[in-house]
């Protein structure tokens, strides 16, 4: 298939672009290296530094003889995306092209409103360039599980039925996002049912909870191409941060009383839950809502989980619970239904010791990267 990796710079994004092509699918990767600049601005590095595109793609053609096309632009100028479709056709769309960071949309104005601006007018522009130049396209879009929140109910894949006053009807499942970066998400998943209302799109919308993990088949082939592995406060999701302080012994940064539930998954179920999105698509007319996570978990409980494996490395891994930065449940009932991506052939790569012990070494191996500075930078909302 022809697949177009938007945002083929990030954490998923690569990772996305070199499984697909090394299976044998025709991929382009557009970015305009939002993230790296942003971190750049707030004195930010990655774990360790990542080539720009045009070498990530020379590394990886040199190591697998497989070819990805590079495009560096910005998706929110309509004659920029209009012009790779027009010359590209697309079968399918992934779109991870978003400011993906709820601290940093929470950080000032400006960050909010670049945000807004970003997520919102690119997920438009696929949109009508879809429409426009491969109608019959199918969009994978990656949203997020906290489009829905921490309600006090189960939630379901998307779509909840009600019964009201005697009659019945299927809706978009209520959404109450704890950021505005999550917010932005689902003002991506209004738009995208309403197009496909409108114009008979065909559209898969990823409900992803955080991820965790570096290595995917095609990283463990050569170092240079890692994804872009971010530990701080502003970029790196929660088990990735952990796993580096516990390499340098800062005590692990428990928000709040750690009853923080959420729906986790390794890099390379991220990789796998697309593939299969991709390989069996919703049909026209269709929004299809799928629960990407492979299991939940507290943030106590993978605060102790890294301890445990950390300290039978020797790394004395020490957990302080401190103030929350955030405003979000700390205790709450959590119970997502994620079967969609389970039916459709995943195989979890669940998180286990011998998973932990991997990821410490290879981060141990960049241990002397690490900028203390940049691991707590307290941004509250
Ligand atoms: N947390 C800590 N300590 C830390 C960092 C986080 O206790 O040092 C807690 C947070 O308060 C939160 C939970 O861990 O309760 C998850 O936080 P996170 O930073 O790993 O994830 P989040 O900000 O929600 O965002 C990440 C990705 C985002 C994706 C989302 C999925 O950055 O792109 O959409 O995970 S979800 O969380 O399900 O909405």
């Amino acid at each position: 298939m022809k697949v177009l990796v938007l945002g083929v710079d990030g954490y998923l994004g690569w990772p996305t672009a070199m499984d697909l092509a090394n299976k044998g699918h025709e991929v382009w990767g557009i970015d305009n290296y939002l993230r790296r600049d942003l971190s750049r601005n707030l004195d930010i590095e990655p774990l360790y530094s990542i080539p720009n595109l045009s070498e990530r793609v020379r590394i990886f053609k040199d190591v697998t003889n497989k070819e990805i096309t590079i495009r560096i632009g910005d998706l929110v100028n309509w004659s920029f995306i209009s012009s790779i479709f027009h010359e590209f056709k697309p079968d399918v769309i992934i779109h991870y092209a978003e400011q993906p960071s709820a601290p940093y949309s929470m950080l000032s104005r400006e960050a909010t409103i670049l945000t807004l601006n970003n997520n919102i007018q690119v997920t438009a522009n696929v949109i009508f360039a879809v429409r426009q130049y491969s109608p019959e396209a199918h969009i994978i879009k990656l949203g997020t599980m906290g489009e829905y929140g921490t309600p006090n109910i189960d939630i379901e894949e998307g779509w909840l039925e009600i019964v009201h006053n005697g009659r019945k009807g299927k809706f978009l499942f209520p959404r109450q996002a704890g950021s505005l970066y999550h917010t932005t998400k689902i003002m991506d998943t209004d738009l995208l049912w309403f197009y496909v209302r409108m114009w008979d799109m065909q559209v898969t919308d990823l409900m992803q909870g955080p991820v965790y993990g570096l290595l995917t088949d095609e990283s463990m082939l050569d170092h240079r191409l890692l994804p872009i592995f971010n530990y701080d406060e502003v970029f790196g999701t929660v088990l990735n941060r952990f796993l580096v302080q516990a390499v340098i012994g800062y005590p692990l940064t428990v928000y709040g009383k750690g009853g923080q539930t959420r729906g986790y998954l390794n890099i390379k179920d991220t990789l796998n839950c697309v593939r299969l999105s991709m390989e069996n698509p919703p049909g026209l007319g269709k929004l299809r809502i799928m629960n990407q996570l492979t299991e939940t978990f507290t943030v106590n409980q993978l605060a102790e989980m890294v301890k445990a494996v950390g300290d039978t490395m020797g790394l004395n891994v020490r957990i302080n619970h401190i103030e929350n930065p955030r405003k979000e449940a700390e205790e709450h009932y959590y119970n997502p239904k994620h079967t969609g991506l389970l039916e459709l052939g995943l195989e979890p790569n669940f998180l286990t010791n011998e998973s932990i012990h991997k990821m410490l070494d290879t981060i141990i191996y960049y241990k002397d990267n690490i900028q203390k500075s940049s691991i707590f930078r307290n941004i509250k909302w």
